[in-house]
């Protein structure tokens, strides 16, 4: 059956069931920026909160059954505290999902990780980083997702071309430690924290470190790691055709890595994103459980309840998925091979303003979920019990900022 015969609501059905979105335990637990932390009394202080707050996102919205997880963070003792990890997996139904290594909080990394100039601190840089594929080999997961802060602030101050060969060298060491289903994920970032040169600044080094480390290795796109007015969808349209996309950390922004919810300011962007992932699904034959690209969410809810900002996120990305998966592509092909071009922006942006709204209700009840999970979860009573539990037992947790 092509697109055009079946009904909006089989469309539906198939694109919103293939739809998953990897919710960060960092999201649930309190952040801030570099001002300082407004603590909320609903945030999660352990992981056994984080796993559970995931589980209740998991309930309401049926699209997120695993929880990427930052090992200093939330497997402070390493490898021991993998059986913790385990026993949550059972007791939430949430599994694991990313594993993200830290090398960036640590004292010693000031001057960086695995590109610091002293062999010292790269080797235990890289240790680190075997350790967090080893972790993620015991608890099953495929992919690691490094993201380094390395770089510098001032013109001269360090040897950019040493740090690309010691950079390289750590990732040819790390993919050779992978088992045959993992996958190291590169993420790049332009600036911040370094705001001279960032060693990893953007997707042609990220995409050029990979290829040179190893065929399991892949570029991860977060969103918030562009300049401003770059065209992410074309970037993702390239790692596409290199097979090179290894995943996204989805996240909105209006001027830097803001990390605020998906689509708050420009949910085109993820639409159009979307739509490149969608065109190469419907063109490409499944090159198998390596190659899915993984949706995950990398976000810092400073001000908005963690639990609701995170609902909404996954509800967006559902909506805006859906809107992406019902462009008519057939159609859209002969409009751009003919140069049809106000009929052709016409249809694309015609599926951008299409209500889908109704559809994914529709979809939740089949699928026996609320039909508007936000309101399910102010009526199911979640939030005013974590806050009770939670509010006298606030400490410092481990996060960001
Ligand atoms: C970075 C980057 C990483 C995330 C850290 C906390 O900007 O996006 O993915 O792990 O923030
Ligand atoms: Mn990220
Ligand atoms: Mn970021």
């Amino acid at each position: 059956m092509t697109q055009s015969e079946s009904t909006p609501f089989d469309q539906a059905v198939r694109a919103l069931d293939d739809f998953q979105i990897e919710i960060p335990s960092w999201g649930f637990a309190n952040t801030g920026t570099r001002f300082g932390k407004f603590l909320q009394p609903a945030a999660a202080s352990n992981l056994e909160e984080k796993f559970g707050d995931a589980a209740e996102v998991h309930r309401l919205t049926g699209a997120t059954p695993t929880l990427a997880l930052h090992v200093l963070w939330d497997l402070p003792r390493g490898v021991a505290d993998i059986g913790e990890v385990q026993a949550l997996e059972r007791l939430s139904g949430i599994r694991a999902g990313s594993i993200n290594p830290n090398l960036f909080q640590d004292q010693h990394y000031k001057f960086g990780s695995l590109c610091n100039p002293s062999d010292e601190i790269r080797h235990n840089a890289l240790q680190h980083l075997l350790d967090s594929i080893e972790i993620a080999k015991r608890l099953r997961c495929r992919d690691i997702s490094l993201w380094l802060a390395d770089g510098s602030n001032y013109p001269g101050t360090q040897s950019i071309r040493k740090r690309i060969e010691w950079l390289q060298s750590a990732l040819n060491a790390a993919h050779a430690h992978l088992g045959p289903d993992q996958r190291l994920l590169v993420e790049y970032k332009p600036f911040e924290p370094a705001f001279y040169h960032t060693d990893i600044a953007d997707w042609g080094m990220s995409s050029q470190l990979c290829r040179a480390a190893g065929p399991q290795a892949y570029v991860l796109v977060d969103t918030g790691h562009h300049y401003l007015s770059q065209n992410i969808e074309q970037i993702v349209a390239w790692l596409l055709h290199l097979d090179l996309l290894g995943g996204f950390h989805f996240n909105d922004r209006r001027y830097a890595d803001d990390d605020l919810t998906l689509g708050s300011i420009d949910p085109y962007q993820i639409f159009r994103i979307f739509h490149e992932i969608c065109e190469d699904h419907q063109t490409r034959k499944s090159n198998g459980r390596l190659h899915t690209v993984p949706f995950m969410i990398d976000q810092s809810h400073n001000l908005k309840g963690k639990i609701e900002a995170t609902v909404q996120t996954v509800v967006t990305s559902q909506e805006l998925w859906l809107k992406a998966a019902l462009v008519d592509r057939e159609h859209l092909a002969e409009l751009q091979q003919s140069c049809n071009l106000v009929a052709a922006e016409e249809l694309f942006r015609g599926a951008f303003w299409r209500d889908v709204r109704p559809l994914v209700a529709a979809w939740r009840e089949a699928r026996g979920l609320a039909a508007d999970p936000l309101k399910a979860l102010r009526e199911s009573g979640y939030l005013e019990r974590i806050t009770r539990e939670r509010a006298s037992r606030q400490s410092a947790v481990s996060s960001y900022a």
